[in-house]
């Protein structure tokens, strides 16, 4: 009984620490207008776009669809006009055919003038299959990869996350919290 009252207690001081952890952790971001958060997430020291992708699941979501100007004009009042980033857009699987790492259909894009032109520039031919915002004014995209020989001079970026309830770490602790519970439970029956 007294295990269970002291794990109880715990479990529950826990669960409301839980709670405050994405407030006070994460820097997420809520737009109002399309009701899911956003967060600048690493593509890792080699600056890949597979690396920020993995990082954007992890929080339960993908790098961002941007579905309209409107989405597009508040990521950049919000994350900048100036800084690169990846976003969710991809013609990896299929040469030429662009799709939304979420699986959506949305159709809006902006690329500049000329672009996405799968660059072989250097006389490397590996294409560009990933694409970033703000790599021309006005935010407008262009395809790129990190593995252009000139990419040196172009520096790494990170990438942008959209997801829709941010509370991963808060089920993450729960989760543990669970898990301490049923080990100390298992210890006071020994
Ligand atoms: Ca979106
Ligand atoms: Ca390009």
């Amino acid at each position: 009984m007294f295990y269970f009252k002291k794990s109880f207690t715990t479990l529950v001081k826990l669960f409301f620490i839980a709670l405050s952890i994405p407030t006070l952790c994460s820097a997420a971001i809520f737009n109002e207008d399309t009701g899911h958060y956003y967060e600048i997430v690493s593509s890792g020291e080699s600056g890949a776009w597979i690396n920020a992708e993995f990082n954007a699941r992890a929080l339960g979501g993908n790098l961002v669809t941007i579905n309209d100007k409107e989405e597009e004009a508040w990521l950049r009042s919000t994350f900048g006009t100036d800084e690169k980033f990846w976003i969710g857009y991809t013609d990896a699987v299929t040469e030429g055919t662009w799709e939304w790492s979420s699986g959506e259909t949305s159709s809006y894009s902006n690329w500049q003038a000329g672009e996405p032109n799968n660059s072989s520039t250097g006389g490397l031919d590996f294409g560009e299959d990933f694409a970033v915002l703000n790599w021309y004014s006005e935010g407008k995209w262009n395809d790129w990869t990190i593995l252009r020989p000139d990419r040196a001079t172009i520096g790494r970026f990170d990438g942008i996350a959209e997801f829709p309830v941010p509370i991963p770490t808060a089920l993450l602790l729960f989760g543990s919290a669970l898990l301490s519970l049923l080990g100390i439970r298992r210890r006071g029956k020994m």
